[in-house]
């Protein structure tokens, strides 16, 4: 199962959103092209009435004059028939971050402290990913348990990934704005 189709990439068997929602910690992250969030990223998400899914997340940027923000975004996410995959779209508080319509996958997690998100933007002639961000995500904002971390190695190489994340700093920046 390592052959970086995007089309091959197992997701999260039995999505449950509901166990899903809460506070999530980015503790890795591999960056899209573009612009996007650069550090301090922490995501929550919620599940209303209706089951609909809905999250919110902030992370640091760095506008023009090297202003540094914090960027409050949102998501809403469109179902497919795969409950683990999702259409996000997203959008900022500010007018000046950018919004889009990103792929949105669950790929692994036990729900109390890791999670795998994947998203491919842009698909290769060959069936690989162009472009694309992933997340890991942790319950603790301390990081990953030990446990987690070679679950949390095994699917970074599954979605091909593997040695393209860098580490997410959490300073505080986003907590004072
Ligand atoms: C995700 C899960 C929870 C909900 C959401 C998520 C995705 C967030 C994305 C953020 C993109 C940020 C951008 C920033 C930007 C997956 C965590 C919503 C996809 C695009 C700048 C930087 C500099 C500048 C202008 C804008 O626009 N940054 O001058």
């Amino acid at each position: 199962a390592q052959d970086c189709q995007v089309s091959n990439i197992q997701v999260m068997q039995n999505f449950d959103r509901s166990r899903y929602t809460g506070r999530w910690y980015a503790v890795a992250k591999k960056d899209p092209v573009g612009l996007f969030l650069l550090d301090n990223v922490v995501a929550q998400f919620s599940v209303d009435e209706s089951g609909k899914m809905t999250a919110i997340a902030q992370g640091r940027v760095i506008i023009l004059n090297n202003w540094e923000m914090c960027a409050n975004m949102f998501g809403t996410f469109e179902d497919t028939p795969d409950p683990a995959k999702f259409k996000m779209r997203y959008w900022g508080a500010a007018a000046y971050l950018q919004s889009g319509n990103d792929d949105h996958w669950v790929i692994d997690t036990d729900y109390d402290n890791y999670a795998i998100h994947y998203s491919c933007r842009e698909v290769d002639l060959d069936g690989t990913c162009l472009d694309g961000y992933s997340f890991i995500f942790s319950r603790h904002p301390t990081g990953l348990r030990p446990e987690d971390q070679k679950i949390v190695t095994d699917k970074k190489k599954e979605i091909c990934f593997l040695g393209k994340y860098r580490r997410v700093s959490h300073t505080g920046f986003c907590e004072s704005s």
